[in-house]
């Protein structure tokens, strides 16, 4: 395995980041990457596959336990119901519906990386509830909490964050984000966050192998978009996408295969990279939970479980932690 370098210039993270990944051994390339344009609109459709269930179970949480959901976020003085990847708010929608319609005071801060995604969630909630107290904010997670440590009013605050963004990571970098929210909270504030839950393994391996490809094609945009920024030359049909599922860690593990020796080309970093017949490149963690897990993360974090709510089926568990 030969790997030609040069004297390395970078012009942003990205570029730093995939010239490490693809440089390593084994190689790798953090999910983050995924959502460009055309990642956000592939993970859109992900949400509405049958395969993906991650999306209707929250959501059948969030629909039958939305009245006890609200009291818990009402405060006297209203509160700010923070949202960090808050993407299309099609979860969201259902608990802000509650929220405005019995006139609980509130500001609504949803967060997101994607200021495409941002722009039509303020264009459709503004649309469907005018009077909606809202403010958007584009960043990373880190930003954000930046942000909000820094506050200066003592209004209750209420973190939400949806649909497993949580199991991107690995769990010592998800105590690191669970105690980086925490230091943010005071203590009434309140943490609100979905953890898929550990169950049939096939259930699990089917939603990231979905029958119309559309996971395949969500992976692969990587490639797309090294090839687009970097001026790259992979050939996404000499890749294989392989998801894994280890029922004893929890952990779903999502590689791209190369199906052949191959050479690919970044000219834009100067890095031309062989792959070996069956070499892999580690893409994505999309971790599984159970209640220990959880409690231990929390625990490690100086957060607590105060409450729990499960879909009918237990396969998803949206947990309360206060601190
Ligand atoms: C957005 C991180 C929750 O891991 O389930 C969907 C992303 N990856 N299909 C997940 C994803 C492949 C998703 N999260």
């Amino acid at each position: 395995m030969k790997t030609k370098k040069s004297k390395q210039h970078f012009d942003t993270i990205f570029q730093k980041e995939i010239y490490e990944g693809l440089t390593a051994f084994p190689k790798y390339i953090s999910s983050k990457w995924f959502y460009d344009k055309t990642g956000d609109q592939l993970f859109q459709q992900i949400m509405h596959l049958p395969e993906y269930y991650l999306t209707g179970c929250e959501y059948e949480i969030l629909d039958t336990h939305t009245a006890e959901i609200a009291q818990l976020f009402s405060d006297d003085q209203g509160f700010d119901l923070v949202e960090l990847g808050a993407g299309d708010g099609k979860k969201t929608k259902v608990l802000l519906k509650h929220l405005v319609e019995h006139k609980i005071p509130f500001t609504y801060k949803p967060i997101d990386i994607s200021q495409n995604a941002l722009d039509g969630l303020e264009h459709d909630l503004l649309n469907a509830f005018p009077e909606l107290d809202m403010v958007t904010q584009q960043g990373t997670y880190f930003e954000v909490l930046e942000n909000l440590c820094k506050r200066s009013s003592e209004r209750k605050t209420v973190i939400m964050v949806l649909g497993s963004n949580i199991g991107n990571l690995n769990h010592e970098n998800a105590i690191k984000f669970l105690s980086d929210i925490r230091k943010c909270m005071n203590s009434k504030d309140l943490l609100f966050m979905g953890f898929d839950q550990k169950k049939d393994p096939s259930v699990i391996l089917n939603a990231y192998n979905d029958s119309q490809g559309v996971t395949e094609a969500f992976n692969k945009n990587v490639l797309k978009r090294i090839n687009t920024s970097l001026d790259a030359d992979f050939d996404l049909d000499c890749f294989k996408h392989w998801p894994t599922y280890d029922p004893e860690t929890g952990t779903t593990k999502s590689f791209l295969v190369s199906t052949k020796d191959q050479k690919v080309s970044l000219n834009k970093l100067n890095l031309e990279i062989s792959f070996s017949a069956w070499e892999s490149i580690h893409t994505e963690i999309s971790q599984k939970y159970d209640d220990h897990i959880v409690d231990w993360l929390a625990q490690e974090a100086g957060l607590e479980v105060s409450v729990q709510f499960q879909d009918s089926q237990a396969y998803f568990t949206d947990y309360v932690f206060k601190k």
